[in-house]
This record gives C-alpha cells, sequence and structure tokens, in this order.
C-alpha cells in the first residue's frame, strides 16, 4: 500500500512512527526484508534558515532523526546525546544569533548540506544522501528544492514598527509570543513541487494530513503552487488529524498560528479551515479527540484518542484513518 503524508515537524514525526507501526514497519529505521508498503512523506521546509553559514532544514532533520533513531526524545528536534561547545564558542564570540541552539552532532549535518548546496546539489538529493545513514524507512520529500521560508509579520515590541522576521526568529526567540498578523512563504510563488512529490500524491492509496500546524507546517506545504491542486486531486481518499485537543495543541504553538490567521483553536474550526473536498477543501475525512465533536460539512468525522504517546498509540490512529479512508493495509 502507498501511504503518502503531509508533515511539519515534531508532531509529523511521532505521526510517521505511527504510519510505519499500522503498516507492519518498525518504527525506527528501514524495513529487513521487502515489503509491499511505501510510505512518502512531503516534508514542510518553510521553517528552513540559513546560520552562520549552515542551512538548517528542521523539520526534514526532525523526520530523519525520528525516523532513524537518533532524535532527542525529550526535546523533538536535534541529536540525543547532544554536546553544545561550538555553540558556546560562537558565543564567546559573541557570533549573532545566540538564541539557535545548535549541537555539536547536528552540525555536522548541516556541514554536510551546506557543502553540497554549494556544490549545486538540490535539498532532494541532499536528503537523500543525509538518509543513506538514518534509514528512515521512509521517503523523504522536501516539498520544494527551491527556497522557500516563512516569515512572521510582528509588531516589534520596543517601536511598534511592523516587520517581517523569521520564522524561527519568531518561534525560538520571541516564543511565538510576539502576537503575529500573518505568516508570509516568501519565495512560495517560484516554488515548484520537489521531485516525487506530485507522483506520491497521485499515486497513494490514502494521504494523511499529519497533526502538524495548520499554518506554518501543512499550511506551508500546501503553499507550493500546484500541491494544493495535487491533493484535491488525487484518487486516493485524503484523511487528516486534528492537531487541536481540548481546545489546545498537545505540543507547539499552533494555537498562536491559527489565532493570526482568525481560525479558533478548536478541532471544528481547523476541520473547517481545511475543507471538504467536495468544496474547495483538502479533506474526506476528519480525525478528531474522543469525545470531541466537530461539524464539518461534507467531512466524515470521527472521534478517537489522539494521545501519540508512543508509536502503538499513534498507529491505533493511522488504523482508524485507514479504516475511515475504507482502505486496508
Ligand atoms: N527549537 C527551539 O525551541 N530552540 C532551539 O534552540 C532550536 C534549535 C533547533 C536546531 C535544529 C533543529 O533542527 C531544530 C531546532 N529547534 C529549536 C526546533 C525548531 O525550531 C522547530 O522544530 C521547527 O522549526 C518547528 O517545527
Amino acid at each position: 500500500m502507498k501511504v503518502t503524508v503531509i508533515v511539519g515537524g515534531v508532531g509529523g514525526a511521532r505521526f510517521l512512527l505511527g504510519v510505519k507501526a499500522a503498516l507492519g514497519l518498525p518504527p525506527v529505521g528501514a524495513a529487513e526484508s521487502e515489503t509491499k508498503h511505501q510510505v512518502s512523506a512531503v516534508v514542510n521546509t518553510g521553517d528552513d534558515i540559513w546560520l552562520h553559514g549552515l542551512r538548517i532544514c528542521p523539520d526534514l532533520d526532525t523526520c530523519m532523526y525520528t525516523l532513524g533513531g537518533g532524535i532527542d526524545t525529550e526535546r523533538g528536534w536535534g541529536h540525543a546525546n547532544e554536546t553544545w561547545t561550538v555553540s558556546e564558542e560562537l558565543k564567546a564570540y559573541g557570533a549573532d544569533p545566540d538564541w539557535f541552539g545548535l549541537g555539536d552532532k547536528d552540525i555536522a549535518t548541516h556541514l554536510i548540506r551546506s557543502r553540497m548546496l554549494r556544490a549545486g546539489y538540490p535539498l532532494s538529493a541532499i536528503t537523500e544522501a543525509l538518509c543513506d545513514r538514518w534509514k528512515p524507512g521512509v521517503a523523504l520529500l522536501p516539498m520544494s528544492d527551491d527556497r522557500v521560508e516563512t516569515h512572521v509579520v510582528v509588531d516589534l515590541a520596543q517601536s511598534g514598527e511592523r516587520r517581517a522576521i523569521h520564522f524561527q526568529e519568531w518561534w525560538v526567540r520571541h516564543r511565538a509570543k510576539l502576537p503575529a498578523h500573518a505568516f508570509v512563504p516568501v519565495g512560495a510563488e517560484e516554488a515548484k513541487p520537489g521531485p516525487g512529490v506530485l507522483e506520491a500524491i497521485a499515486e497513494a492509496d490514502i494521504i494523511l494530513l499529519a497533526p502538524s500546524n495548520p499554518v506554518v507546517s501543512i499550511g506551508s506545504v500546501l503553499s507550493v503552487p500546484g500541491l494544493k491542486q495535487a491533493v484535491r486531486a488525487a484518487s486516493a481518499p485524503v484523511v487528516g488529524v486534528s492537531p487541536i485537543v481540548g481546545g489546545r495543541p498537545l505540543r507547539g504553538m499552533a494555537d498562536a498560528c491559527l489565532a493570526a490567521i482568525g481560525v479558533d483553536s478548536t478541532a471544528e474550526a481547523v476541520g473547517q479551515h481545511y475543507g471538504s473536498r467536495k468544496d474547495e477543501g483538502l479533506l474526506d475525512g476528519w480525525l478528531i479527540a474522543e469525545g470531541e465533536r466537530a461539524d464539518v460539512p461534507g467531512v466524515e468525522v470521527r472521534d478517537i484518542p489522539l494521545i501519540m504517546s508512543d508509536p502503538d498509540a499513534t498507529a491505533a490512529m493511522v488504523r482508524a484513518a485507514f479504516e475511515l479512508a475504507g482502505v486496508r493495509p
């Protein structure tokens, strides 16, 4: 069975562990024997940033480390057993910015990626090369090989002037506490879908929207021209998983992002935001948390336990999505 998942960072990576488990694949690492299942993840690259001369791709790296067994499970990003010597040295030099934590092991990934980018390799080929080591068991497809960076329009506290800052500065330096007026995927208009992305969507037996940030992750992926249309035109059923439980995101700050675009932090509001494929939207099915209700016209809604406490719990969510879509692995 071909499963294609639209994902962002931490939540998306955890969800992919469950997708693999639901298909009887080892959540971490690649399947030993031949498998009849193919999982493709279309990964958000709007969070990517150049820092200290290195290209950082948080969502791709979070998926790669999580599925390859190298993630720091506490933080949800970066390497396990990380050290911060280089970051401390950079701080000693007063090298800006000092608010983004770069672990020593993580820097090796960025050095390889930056060297290959400078040698002219596209991000998709670089990701494939990095995955040769990590063997995530999922095809990690950057949403685009072209540069798309999410910028956030905020009022700077001191002067009150309205400025666009990089998403990472808003997210990490300001902890998303600066009220955001808009999210702008800079470069999206000229971006083309990454290699394999349109095929993964067209050939899927089921398309899943991971419980990632609807605005800066799922929204960013679908800001690449042609991707939303591809999902809407796909023959596969499209099932989304709500990232909001009990009116709050389980992780991250999706509520701050949703507020900025005038969408309530409820499973119902996010489901309506994605919309039904029968209208102009994306969804055929929408999974929300047990006991909750959501009226999403034209979309079949089911409530199930949505806590991704471990790959098996997440696999139960994925199996519920398969059932809702009427597909069988
Ligand atoms: N998130 C933080 O809150 N603080 C950090 O210092 C930080 C560093 C970092 C380094 C590499 C990386 O791949 C991710 C990192 N993140 C950090 C997480 C990142 O900001 C978010 O995971 C995504 O951009 C949002 O999904």
